[in-house]
């Protein structure tokens, strides 16, 4: 491998905030999203490389407890202003300089999610390679929001195995969960199928959790409170049937103490929810050590974030089909050119420089709400 420059000096940070609607609403047990707030931040250096990250958290804090408001405190306060303080050399650091703030992770991703494609651009290397990933292509899967009736989910799942997707992962929620997975699994008797719960159960429903191993899933995703690894362990010796966890694994040293207790044997990786890129790897490589499978969840990303899932993706211990579906699935028009595009469930890695697509410049401008500049 050719040996890798050092970051340039950051010259400026852009903050942008943009608008943008979902083509229907996404429903999970706890809130419902289809008018995405987010930022795109973009670093620009001394050679005038541009590298482009995207914040992930929603505008009401159901899924966690960062918001959109949120994130734009933490970053423009406490995050850009250390970065300004500082020099680094290596995307690495970044994770190292941010850890006096606690948690903020989204906030944290967003900004250094923009380093390393910068770094990644300013070595004429594609993310994935920057990561160390070495896959040509990645297998996905689709995440559907809970659906109005059973027929309705069960004609979007027969569109979506049309379209190739390697696994269907279906949001439950108590009332709405056994009799819907069940009718599921008749009609789809050999489909890779998993539930997630977005943390709506608690220990009281150990019993009905079980009813869950009849139906041949391949995981339960986060089932009980999204700050717990102790009853998750206590329900996972109860259950046939794996358990990822999403919510409850913000860090390496979460996934440490889950895997010691036994909490769970897959563990979805997020890279908002873990602090960035360099976190993610560290999860993944503690998990490549343990046998524990993994896979790159989703936040209802943009082209940006997207991209970013596809490289973390390469690395070899993402072993089961992600959420990272092709734009289209999402938005009537993505920010990036080319969109992403799924085909047999198939995502070929982009091999160009960075994330490995532009910013499609007309559609973005259209989107943008307002840009904040700081200047280094
Ligand atoms: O729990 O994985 C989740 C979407 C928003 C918030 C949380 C989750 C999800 C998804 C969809 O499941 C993932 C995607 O398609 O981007
Ligand atoms: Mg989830």
């Amino acid at each position: 491998m050719k040996e890798l420059h050092i970051l340039l000096p950051i010259k400026q940070i852009r903050l942008h905030k943009l608008t943008m609607r979902l083509k229907e609403p996404f429903m999970t047990s706890f809130g419902t999203v289809q008018d995405k707030d987010f930022f795109i931040t973009e670093a620009i250096d001394d050679k005038g490389n541009h590298g482009f990250g995207e914040s992930v958290a929603f505008s009401s804090p159901w899924y966690t407890e960062e918001t959109v408001q949120t994130s734009l405190h933490v970053m423009e306060d406490f995050l850009i202003p250390i970065l300004m303080e500082n020099e680094i050399s290596h995307p690495d650091q970044v994770s190292e300089l941010f850890y006096p703030v606690k948690r903020n992770n989204m906030a944290k991703a967003a900004v250094e999610g923009a380093i390393w494609d910068l770094y990644a651009k300013n070595n004429q290397i594609s993310l994935s390679q920057a990561l160390g990933g070495t896959k040509k292509e990645i297998d996905v899967g689709i995440s559907i929001g809970i659906q109005p009736t059973v027929k309705d989910l069960i004609q979007k799942i027969e569109r979506f195995l049309e379209e190739g997707y390697k696994r269907i992962k279906l949001k439950i929620k108590p009332g709405l969960d056994m009799e819907v997975l069940r009718e599921v699994r008749k009609q789809f008797p050999f489909t890779p199928i998993m539930a997630d719960a977005n943390s709506a159960y608690t220990l009281k429903d150990i019993d009905h959790l079980q009813e869950l191993d009849d139906l041949d899933l391949l995981m339960i995703e986060q089932p009980l409170a999204h700050d717990d690894i102790v009853d998750h362990a206590t329900l996972q010796s109860a259950l046939k049937t794996p358990i990822c966890l999403d919510e409850s694994i913000n860090s390496m040293e979460d996934a440490r103490k889950a895997i010691e207790l036994g909490s769970c044997r897959i563990i979805n990786i997020k890279i908002g929810r873990v602090g960035g890129l360099t976190e993610a790897k560290k999860i993944h490589d503690l998990c490549q050590r343990h046998g524990i499978q993994v896979w790159c969840g989703g936040m209802l990303e943009a082209g940006v974030g997207r991209a970013h899932n596809i490289a973390l993706t390469t690395l070899p211990q993402f072993v089961l089909p992600g959420d990272t579906a092709g734009s289209s699935r999402y938005w009537e028009k993505d920010i990036i050119k080319p969109e992403v595009r799924v085909e047999d469930g198939i995502i070929h890695v982009s091999k160009g420089p960075g994330i490995g697509y532009d910013i499609d410049e007309q559609v973005m401008k259209d989107f943008t709400e307002w840009t904040r500049v700081y200047d280094f």
